[in-house]
């Protein structure tokens, strides 16, 4: 079970909040995709950087408003891993963000479960600080424009609206898909995501249910702003039971998610760019 923290920053003195806007956006970033760096030449790149061991970064010029997870589920794709933190450090610390990356990493072969190692990011990041808010982060996607700021929602915001391989549209409406945030009141509210989608789909659109069944609205920043890059990578094979998983879920998504969840810890690793975390999933 899971037991929550509660924030611990009480900032009544704190007068040099960072701007909610933060000073000197460019709109469009340069991307480094290629050559991919091997892992030790990737470090020697953030050598001089102000990142502290366990990939967090806190601005040197103000004092963040919040602090913010963000969870990468992740499993055998370190050349995506390499491209993702070269690229998302700057950015992020252009935003004057107080962030921690964290690297949930599925052990085995078997069947991937991306909801379920979100809510493992969740667990374990509160385990070690309070966060105001998460980030779910797929490894494969690149924020094109430091104007999509990584802050906290106030409402469960769909990051990547406009990604280059669905040539900067919505694939469809109401997708969740790619990136979310929102605040660790609204994610404990809706009870995660379900632990019960093992392959590729699914698993986003229960998250939507969730948080329109509880009220809540989905937020999104503007096409202009919200573009991003997809890495080249192969299709995965579809759950086939997931339409059917879907349409239950709206019965059990009370008594099914965060509050049901269950794995085993491996390891965990404090490194310079990331804090690892290494688990065993339990079928449910
Ligand atoms: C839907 C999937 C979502 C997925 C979206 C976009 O069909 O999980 O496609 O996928 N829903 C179901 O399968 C029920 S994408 O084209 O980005 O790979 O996020």
């Amino acid at each position: 079970s899971v037991s929550f923290i509660e924030p611990n920053h009480v900032s009544n003195n704190i007068t040099n909040f960072c701007p909610e806007i933060p000073p000197g956006l460019q709109g469009k970033v340069l991307l480094k995709e290629e050559p991919v760096p091997s892992f030790s030449a990737l470090l020697k790149e953030f050598e001089n950087s102000s990142l502290q061991l366990d990939g967090r970064y806190q601005p040197k010029d103000c004092v963040s408003r919040y602090q913010i997870a963000i969870i990468v589920p992740y499993r055998d794709r370190f050349k995506h891993l390499n491209i993702f933190l070269r690229n998302i450090h700057p950015f992020l610390q252009k935003q004057q963000l107080d962030y921690t990356i964290f690297i949930i990493e599925q052990a085995g072969n078997g069947l991937f479960n991306r909801g379920m190692l979100m809510n493992i990011g969740f667990v374990e990041a509160m385990k070690i600080r309070f966060f105001d808010c998460f980030i779910f982060h797929d490894v494969d996607l690149l924020p094109e424009d430091d104007r999509n700021i990584y802050n906290c929602p106030k409402q469960p915001r769909h990051m990547s609206v406009a990604v280059d391989v669905f040539r900067y549209k919505l694939p469809y409406s109401d997708i969740f898909g790619g990136i979310s945030a929102i605040s660790a009141e609204h994610f404990q509210l809706i009870n995660g995501f379900s632990n019960m989608f093992w392959g590729w789909g699914g698993e986003d659109d229960d998250m939507l249910m969730r948080i329109k069944m509880k009220g809540l609205h989905l937020a999104r920043y503007p096409f202009n702003i919200a573009r991003y890059t997809m890495l080249p990578h192969e299709k995965q094979k579809a759950d086939p039971f997931r339409f059917e998983k879907l349409y239950l879920g709206r019965k059990r998504f009370q008594t099914e998610g965060l509050n049901s969840l269950e794995y085993q810890r491996i390891a965990l690793r404090r490194c310079k760019l990331f804090t690892w975390i290494y688990v065993e999933l339990t079928p449910h």
